[in-house]
């Protein structure tokens, strides 16, 4: 068995802090995975990455197999080689960035066809491939090619893509190659409807995962129907295996998740609302574009140990952001990790104290505050 040794350390009511250790080394849930979708987290070398208290980040099937090709990230020694990130590495299979990105994308029982949104080449994904894309990454988690439909969509589509999935998750299974500290996770889906999410959640244990994804969530529904859809998925996942809520999302997002049960997540926003100028911070976002920081030589919070939250004037993020200079997606980006990142430390020592529903009345307050 390849399982990961998943330790609860703490629960309070349905959160739940805990570690388990892979090849690459341990994962402290709850726990934040930065997004380095085409080997790099953007904007950050991997010492800062690490810097934030991030233990493991996340590649992409999809970005990396067509380019620069999955077998050439194997020659030359696999991801963590690669990218110089030693520590685990999560990589989504494929399915739900052909399925945003890719162009004349088909869907049959056997896999995905679709036209490279670099240069329009036809390329193919099965469960299979995508297995062994990831094993040619090294990926220490590796998940399985899934259906993820965009919501509002017909209940009868939410069954066929589920249904779809799990034959899709015993393909990835029989596909994968078990080794200790490695890891497959399957992926629930399921739209809303919690009939599905039982369902899939009972299927894919049936199959037996490492660890056990939530899918198709944060793609369009309100932030209720997503908190609604973990309320009646986490009672059928396993207590003694990591959970991952996939793509998602904003702090409040990942505060009302880990109180559902959620152990990981990963999004683009900390990184990507960086490079637009917008800063995470205990009192909500910032938008440094804003002129009222062009006089300000205060800090962006003077209660953070980040260097960019703590050593540069507002008035200077704001005339970074101004000039489109590179050090401002630097800055921002930093900046917008370490909060994550801190956001689940805290989060992890409230369980761990019995009070996370006490801190999640206390961060949303202090959210809803505003900034300063
Ligand atoms: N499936 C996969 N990757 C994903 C998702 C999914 O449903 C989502 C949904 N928020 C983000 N990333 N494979």
């Amino acid at each position: 068995m390849t399982e990961f040794g998943y330790q609860l350390l703490a629960t309070d009511k349905a959160a739940r802090r805990g570690r388990f250790a892979t090849a690459h080394g341990p994962i402290e849930t709850p726990c934040f995975m930065p997004v380095g979708t085409a080997a790099t987290v953007k904007a950050m070398t991997m010492d800062m990455v690490r810097s934030t208290g991030a233990q493991i980040v996340l590649g992409n099937t999809y970005h990396l197999m067509l380019r620069p090709g999955a077998e050439r990230v194997g020659r030359l020694g696999g991801l963590h080689e690669f990218m110089r990130w030693p520590g685990p590495i999560l990589t989504d299979s494929g399915g739900f960035q052909v399925m945003s990105l890719a162009e004349r994308r088909k869907i049959t029982e056997r896999g995905v066809t679709f036209s490279s949104h670099i240069d329009g080449a036809r390329h193919d994904l099965t469960p299979e491939r995508s297995i062994e894309i990831q094993h040619l990454l090294d990926a220490t988690i590796t998940m399985q090619l899934d259906e993820c439909l965009k919501l509002p969509a017909p209940r009868r589509e939410m069954e066929r893509a589920m249904e779809l999935s799990l034959r899709w998750a015993a393909r990835s299974k029989e596909a994968f190659t078990a080794r200790e500290g490695y890891g497959l996770f399957g992926i629930v889906q399921g739209g809303i409807d919690p009939e599905l999410r039982r369902r899939s959640a009972e299927g894919l244990q049936e199959i037996g995962f490492e660890g056990y994804a939530v899918g198709g969530l944060a793609v369009g529904e309100p932030q209720a129907e997503m908190f609604a859809t973990l309320d009646a998925t986490c009672p059928f996942l396993p207590g003694d295996r990591p959970r991952y809520l996939m793509g998602v999302g904003k702090p409040s997002d990942l505060v009302g998740a880990v109180l559902r049960g959620i152990d990981m997540f990963d999004c683009v926003m900390p990184t990507r609302s960086g490079r637009t100028g917008q800063a995470f911070t205990r009192r909500g976002t910032v938008n440094l574009r804003n002129a009222r920081h062009a006089d300000d030589p205060r800090p962006l919070d003077e209660t953070s140990d980040c260097p960019a939250a703590r050593d540069y004037s507002r008035a200077y993020l704001h005339h970074l952001v101004k000039s489109g200079e590179i050090l401002a997606s630097i800055l921002l980006t930093w900046n917008n990790l370490w909060y994550y990142q801190q956001l689940m430390r805290e989060m992890g020592v409230a369980i761990e104290e019995g009070r996370a529903e006490a801190f999640a009345a206390a961060f949303a307050e202090e959210q809803a505050l505003g900034d300063i």
